[in-house]
């Protein structure tokens, strides 16, 4: 893909309008309730007919599987909430703009997935020593770098027999809708979006190390085309706020009145609990630490909320923006740090905002 510095493309806008952001406001919602979730979809939606439909477990396993979805539904359930962000959140802030889904920073939000543990069913297929990588495929096939494919990822043996990975059935309570995966998908709590691959149909454990477009060429950090690059893996941390006051319909600008504004917000990461969030009101010169919601040890892979009480010292123009960092010392930083593909740009948060008297 070619980084470009200008306007959007209408290619880009063909991606954007199908692959709608989590509206901030609905980082009040403790759980994004399902319409508002944000969406990713490489190529097109798949329909399953889901009498027919079965998950097929095999490679270097001594007792392969075929798992209708009663079957699966049959087995031990397990619930995580866990919040989702797109590995390309933060895209189009990124200069030059490397042309993909162009998001901004509304790429995130949280489901309530119930199912069963990976582990559960990959220790019943009876997994053999040696096994390295599992390799999981969706129904969906498209273009992609030049390659027909069908979406497929995989994850280390140790990820996938870890605690928290899950082949979820339900979002919130009912049946996977057709655009968050259904009948199955795999949730790995954590990890940035592309690991939860929808609609599920295979699951194929490998001694080799998995050489596929979506590991291998795809969400790789690579300072140019040619470069091999890294794996994207687990979420760099990030805290957003919910934009204050009332919006302008075109800029988006906020209008907030004279005595100030209660600032709530979400921050996250997947190397390990949030433990600080922080609110600048001159655009990241000076900060101040927001409180945090208490609980949040109970939710080990769900986004801690945070609030902040902003007392502007007058009317006029600000920028408000907000930072966080994990336990493992991750901090935001202020200026993007640019890769080919656009992922992880986790720089902080801008809000233009105007003080004004009045009814803000
Ligand atoms: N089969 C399949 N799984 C997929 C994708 C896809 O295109 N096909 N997109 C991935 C990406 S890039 C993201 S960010 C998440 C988005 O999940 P959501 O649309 O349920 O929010 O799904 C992932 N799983
Ligand atoms: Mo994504």
């Amino acid at each position: 893909m070619e980084p470009e510095a200008g306007e959007i493309t209408s290619d880009e806008l063909q991606l954007a309008t199908r692959n709608h952001g989590t509206p901030l406001e609905a980082l009040r919602y403790p759980i994004t309730p399902v319409g508002l979730h944000y969406l990713l979809i490489h190529y097109d939606i798949p329909v399953v007919d889901e009498p027919s439909w079965r998950l097929e477990i095999g490679g270097s396993v001594d007792r392969p599987l075929s798992l209708s979805l009663d079957e699966l539904r049959a087995l031990p359930a397990v619930s995580v909430a866990a919040t989702f962000e797109c590995a390309g959140n933060g895209r189009a802030l990124l200069r030059p703009r490397p042309i993909s889904q162009p998001w901004l920073s509304e790429a995130v939000g949280t489901g309530e997935w119930r199912g069963v543990a990976l582990r559960t069913v990959l220790e019943k297929a009876a997994v053999r020593d040696g096994s390295r990588e599992v390799v999981f495929t969706g129904l969906d096939r498209g273009l992609e770098g030049g390659e027909e494919q069908q979406y497929r990822r995989s994850l280390p043996i140790d990820e996938a027999m870890g605690q928290d990975a899950l082949l979820a059935y339900e979002l919130n309570g009912r049946p996977l809708p057709p655009q968050h995966g259904f009948p199955v998908r795999l949730v790995v709590p954590g990890w940035y979006g592309m690991a939860n691959v929808k609609w599920l149909r295979a699951i194929e454990l490998t001694a080799e190390p998995y050489r596929g477009y979506q590991n291998e060429r795809s969400y790789r950090f690579r300072s140019s085309d040619d470069d091999p690059g890294v794996p994207v893996t687990r979420i760099a941390p990030r805290a957003l706020m919910v934009p204050p006051g009332i919006p302008d319909f075109m800029t988006r600008r906020r209008f907030v009145p004279i005595g100030g504004a209660r600032l709530e917000g979400r921050a996250w990461s997947g190397w390990g609990p949030i433990d600080l969030v922080e609110v600048s009101a001159d655009g990241g010169a000076t900060w101040d630490a927001a409180s945090l919601d208490p609980g949040a040890a109970d939710h080990r892979w769900q986004w801690q909320g945070w609030t902040y009480d902003w007392q502007p010292p007058g009317a006029g123009e600000y920028e408000l923006c907000c930072r966080a960092r994990d336990g493992a010392g991750n901090q935001q930083p202020l200026e993007a740090s640019w890769n080919a593909g656009g992922y992880a740009n986790n720089s902080v948060q801008r809000v233009a905002v105007t003080v004004r008297s009045g009814e803000g």
